[in-house]
């Protein structure tokens, strides 16, 4: 058995999850070995502090892939089947909150199991692609992968640079402070973009950590900044792409749970994704604290025609 097959007990198979399908569902079925590209749902929603709702994620995501959004991406004329190859291993199985099962016992096993799956996608030549749940997610396959050192692109309304929330040192508003207080990344390979809401401390800690930040109005003003930056330095580079679904503003996004005003509109988002260079390796990603309530899933649409313009203009990673 392969190191990649041996996580797979960790997993619980989209056929057998909420789902009932695997992303995507394309027509030609490939399987873990042949893949280039493996998606695995975290359907974490433990230390979220205001709305709940992410642990409907990956269901969120796997279902309006599969059955509601076309592969042929419209203004690229790519029909996104034609080039990928993705496997989707299901959701990481996780334990229940309760009286013999802490909620730091909780993370370490989930975030142990994160970093493990990560670093056998990667030893497999292949690109991991983690469907949230929260953010706190993001500490853990990043941190299996701080060996590349990859430039972070990190989409959000929120800076997620807290040394501690509410009495929790790893939660969903703190992973980037970890990651970089914690040696697995530098301030100055994070690239924060979207922003528009933080604390005072935080803003102190991105400035004395060489944090680089492209805010909500700077990118309304003149989107071209950023464009521009984005274009030369990912130029030849690996990149991690960390994307918060709160980048969106709030009118776009009903269900993610702590949605800001003054965000970004789907054409900013995808201007910023053309502008990322198409000679970057993407070494993985993320795409977290999407969430779904009621039936609601506009919120996974909008996920998923995100992620599909990543990975249509991203292709040399895994072509
Ligand atoms: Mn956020």
């Amino acid at each position: 058995m392969s190191i990649l097959e041996e996580v797979r007990s960790l997993f619980i198979s989209p056929e057998l999850g909420d789902a009932g399908v695997p992303f995507a569902d394309f027509p030609r079925k490939v399987s873990l070995i042949d893949s280039n590209l493996i998606v695995y749902g975290v359907p974490l929603d433990l230390t979220t502090s205001f709305g709940k709702g992410t642990r409907e994620g990956p269901t969120s995501i796997r279902l309006t892939s599969a059955k509601q959004i076309e592969t042929y991406i419209f203004e690229e004329n790519i029909d996104l089947a034609d080039k990928v190859k993705i496997y989707d291993l299901g959701d990481l199985k996780i334990p229940q909150l309760d009286s013999s099962c802490s909620l730091s016992s909780i993370l370490a096993s989930v975030g142990a199991n994160i970093s493990m799956t990560t670093e056998r996608i990667k030893s497999s030549n292949k690109i991991p692609i983690l469907l949230g749940g929260e953010h706190t997610v993001s500490y853990y396959q990043l941190k299996a992968l701080a060996d590349t050192r990859p430039l972070i692109l990190h989409f959000d309304a929120h800076r997620d640079l807290k040394p501690k929330y509410c009495g929790m040192v790893m939660c969903h508003t703190t992973p980037f402070y970890h990651l970089i207080n914690d040696g697995h990344i530098h301030g100055d390979d994070l690239v924060q973009i979207g922003i528009r809401q933080c604390d005072r401390e935080e803003n102190q800690i991105a400035l004395n950590k060489g944090v680089i930040t492209f805010d909500a109005w700077t990118i309304h003003d003149d989107i071209d900044k950023l464009l521009l930056y984005l274009q030369e330095v990912t130029y030849n580079r690996v990149i991690y792409i960390s994307f918060d679904i709160d980048v969106y503003d709030l009118s776009y996004v009903p269900c993610t749970g702590c949605p800001e005003p003054y965000g970004l509109d789907p054409f900013q988002v995808a201007k910023i994704i053309k502008s990322i260079s198409s000679t970057s390796k993407l070494i993985a990603m993320d795409l977290v604290e999407v969430a779904a309530r009621n039936d609601d899933y506009r919120e996974g649409t909008l996920a998923v025609q995100t992620l599909y313009r990543i990975l249509v203009n991203l292709q040399r990673a895994y072509s």
